[in-house]
């Protein structure tokens, strides 16, 4: 067999998950409750068909048969998240014993069967208590979480090397406090500047941590998901518009992440419009001294952007999008179900611009996948014909491996998703994994896309 996409023999193929999509026993195992425990409780109407956070495939329970699967498969890593609820049921203080076993045991198999742990300690998964005290727009929390951070790197540092800080910090900053996706459901621009802003010290000061930790081999980063900015035309206002929805989505963390501060350009339209966080003393010099090793990119869809046509109510309160319109681009082609633009191409645009712009910092794809509904009508001889996740994925490594031929420094390929998780308001509405799972008996069966993956692991390439 010819290959004609062949991947460097160092390559990471894997898959991500988050702890709460995946673990369940949300109310077991000593776990403390989170946001999405609570907001389940209290609206379980705001999600798909009622589903909530406990209807998992179970992986707290499974974990054992799982990851022999992914060995079967061909990972040879794999990206999860800890649960901060369930090592610190209340956020801050006394550790459960309980989640300790178990983290220890998942990671011990992992490494046991060859596939190499990649750990993100935040995926928008804030314990109740300290979303109680202010969540991300109060420092105390910051503390908590550098702390928790202390904790894992204590407890798991001497086995994991890889570590990263949030998944997608921009996500929590626009559910929880621009557009009402994720508990607690603010709109103030202004507050969700202030929880981008902490999230990132935040984030400086995990790295600082880890520095103190002297983890052999150990590297740290974060996980952002950049979604490449394209104006209409090139036009001076769209080109604007594009440019400032790229501040705004990307830059406000890519560039404290890795070149240690803001764009300046973010900084004045921010104090222009009075929304500048408060900051602290000696912030500046944390984000400096911090910058990130690594870089996990989840890459979905870009954003095509246009300029505004009508201009905003002056009276309005500030928001982001006062500076641009989305734009619908005529003949891009879609994934219907999730409502997202496909588009291969930005995948390499972005490790270009990593490239050129950021140091070219070692980074891997951290997610990347297709959620589509309904997939139950694709089956045929017992197994879902998911050739289009096929097509997704291969079309997206082609463009991964034109930016490694040009010198990117793209070292490893995550997959969204192993098996079908429950996913934030959509629970299983779309399915992502190239496994798909049974909710009430729990019983995996692979897709098509899964043999497909396990050749290209296998092989290194396609
Ligand atoms: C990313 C998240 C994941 C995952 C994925 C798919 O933003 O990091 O947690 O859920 O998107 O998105 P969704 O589940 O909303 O379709």
């Amino acid at each position: 067999m010819s290959i004609n996409y062949k991947f460097p023999s160092d390559f990471w193929w894997g898959s991500a998950t988050s702890a709460t999509q995946i673990e369940g026993a949300a109310h077991k195992g000593g776990k403390g409750e989170n946001i999405w425990d609570h907001w389940y409780k209290t609206e379980p109407n705001r999600f798909f068909d009622n589903v909530g956070p406990e209807s998992t495939s179970d992986f707290y329970h499974v974990y054992k048969e799982d990851i022999k699967t992914m060995k079967e498969i061909g990972h040879n890593t794999f990206r999860m998240s800890i649960s901060w609820s369930r090592l610190i049921p209340s956020g801050r203080g006394k550790v459960n014993p309980e989640a300790v076993t178990f983290y220890n045991n998942v990671i011990d198999e992992l490494l046991a069967n060859g596939i190499e742990p990649f750990v993100n300690l935040f995926h928008f998964d804030m314990p109740l208590e300290l979303q109680h005290e202010g969540g991300w727009e109060s420092r105390a929390v910051v503390d908590a979480y550098t702390d928790y951070a202390k904790e894992a790197f204590r407890l798991f540092g001497d086995r994991v090397k890889k570590w990263f800080t949030f998944n997608e910090p921009i996500v929590p900053v626009e559910g929880g406090y621009l557009y009402d996706f994720h508990y607690p459901n603010v709109v103030d621009a202004r507050r969700a500047a202030q929880v981008a802003y902490n999230t990132m010290i935040a984030h400086a000061k995990a790295v600082e941590a880890f520095r103190g930790f002297d983890i052999a081999n150990g590297k740290i980063g974060i996980i952002l998901n950049l979604t490449p900015s394209y104006p209409r035309s090139k036009n001076p206002a769209d080109l604007r518009a594009s440019r400032i929805a790229d501040l705004f989505f990307n830059r406000s963390f890519l560039d404290p992440a890795v070149l240690g501060e803001y764009p300046e350009e973010l900084i004045e339209i921010l104090r222009e419009h009075g929304q500048l966080p408060v900051t602290e003393k000696g912030d500046g010099a944390l984000l400096k001294a911090n910058t990130a090793d690594i870089l996990g990119v989840n890459y979905y869809q870009p954003r095509r952007v246009k300029a505004k046509e009508y201009l905003p109510n002056p009276y309005s309160p500030f928001m982001p999008d006062w500076f641009f319109d989305n734009y619908e681009m005529p003949g891009r082609k879609m994934n219907k179900y999730r409502g997202w633009e496909i588009y291969e191409k930005g995948i390499y645009d972005i490790m270009i611009n990593l490239k050129e712009n950021y140091g070219n910092i070692e980074s891997f794809i951290s997610e990347n996948g297709m959620g589509v509904e309904g997939e139950s009508r694709f089956i045929q001889d017992g197994q879902i014909q998911d050739d289009y996740r096929i097509e997704f994925i291969r079309e997206h490594l082609k463009w991964l491996h034109k930016a490694i031929e040009e010198g990117c420094n793209a070292k490893g390929y995550h997959l969204w998703s192993f098996m079908d998780n429950w996913s934030w308001m959509n629970a299983y509405k779309n399915r992502y994994g190239f496994i798909s799972v049974d909710i009430e008996t729990k019983e995996r069966t692979w897709k098509k896309s899964a043999h497909w993956i396990k050749e290209v692991s296998e092989n290194n390439g396609f």
